[in-house]
């Protein structure tokens, strides 16, 4: 039965294609990792690795006395050790590290750029956070920063872990969207999300209203309608959700439909997120599982990069909501 297949036996009996034993190994390897960093998160201030680069200093000194790493760098770490197993991957861009990162892989064949931690700036008070990945072809085995410069479109896999009320990794490899959830008493990813879709419509929506000033006249329109509800042009009443950790925000829109907006605003020309890896891998997802990802003028995932932590707008999610705003830019742009 479908349910409870652990991912390796879906790994073994859904990948196809030429890549199918790279993208096999390396999934295995990105499952190892998320494990290890669900326990450290669950460890919390126990372990005394609390906190981001952000707002606190480098290290720390845990309740034993122990020096301790953020939780930023740790998860850095647990990941770029892990995901060097199997041999597959030729070079990484994290959020955590500045330039790209060399694997100690002779002859990889894929590239990986992922955020280790994200919503990290949650961890202190204990929200949901979040470790988002995506894999690219490496044009050659010793790669350069050039060769991580792919559209969104060249991705052969795009995944986040949640490390929620349950750890999940929900990953797409251009074959919909399936979601497996870690059973802690055997420490296995079972399949509880099969084929994941994004209903087309829906009265949810998720932006960060502190903003709204800075915002462009297409984005400040559709919420505003929002906000009219049944007194207004939509004629029905919406709902808003702001998690602040966009993991949290894409799987409940997997799971139940919304939108979540992070556009480019007076502020934040290019918004707030990073394209390599935590755009183009939530926008790959959100199109596999049927919904819409736009910077408001156009695909996200044909975005071509210009660097490898660049920003970009981005509204995602349920597709007749994401095909209303972006007509509301194009009309702005025609009017321009
Ligand atoms: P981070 O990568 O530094 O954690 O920032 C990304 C996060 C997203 O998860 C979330 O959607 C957004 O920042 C929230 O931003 P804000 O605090 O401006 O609402
Ligand atoms: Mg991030």
């Amino acid at each position: 039965m479908m349910q409870n297949m652990t991912i390796t036996e879906f790994l073994a009996q859904h990948l196809q294609g030429e890549h199918s034993a790279a993208l096999t190994a390396m999934l295995s390897d990105i499952a190892h990792a998320v494990k290890q960093i669900a326990v450290v998160i669950d460890a919390g201030a126990i372990a005394g690795n609390m906190g981001s680069l952000a707002t606190e200093s480098v290290q720390g000194v845990n309740v034993h006395g122990e020096v301790q790493k953020t939780l930023d760098v740790l998860t850095n770490d647990i990941f770029v050790e892990a995901i060097q197993k199997s041999g597959y991957v030729a070079g990484m861009v994290s959020e955590e590290v500045v330039d790209p990162i060399k694997s100690m892989v002779k002859n990889g064949q894929y590239l990986l750029c992922f955020d280790p931690l994200d919503g990290s700036s949650n961890v202190n008070v204990n929200i949901s956070v979040g470790t988002i990945f995506s894999v690219l072809k490496a044009p050659n085995s010793q790669p350069e920063l050039a060769d991580f410069l792919q559209a969104g479109t060249e991705q052969i896999c795009g995944g986040y872990a949640l490390y929620g009320t349950s750890t999940m990794l929900v990953f797409t490899t251009g074959d919909g969207v399936n979601g497996f959830t870690l059973d802690k008493k055997t420490n296995t990813f079972l399949l509880t999300h099969p084929q994941m879709q994004i209903p087309q419509n829906t009265t949810e929506f998720a932006i960060n209203m502190s903003n709204y000033r800075f915002w462009q006249e297409p984005v400040q329109r559709y919420v505003d309608e929002c906000l009219q509800g049944t007194e207004g042009e939509r004629d029905k009443d919406f709902n808003m959700r702001w998690v602040a950790s966009m993991v949290a925000e894409v799987h409940r829109i997997l799971v139940r439909g919304g939108i979540f907006m992070y556009p480019s605003d007076a502020k934040a020309r290019m918004g707030k997120l990073r394209l390599m890896y935590e755009a183009n891998p939530m926008s790959f997802i959100v199109e596999q599982a049927g919904g819409g990802s736009s910077t408001g003028l156009q695909r996200v995932l044909e975005v071509s990069p210009t660097g490898i932590h660049q920003r970009v707008p981005i509204m995602l999610g349920s597709k007749n909501e994401i095909d209303r705003i972006a007509s509301y830019h194009q009309k702005k742009s025609k009017r321009k």
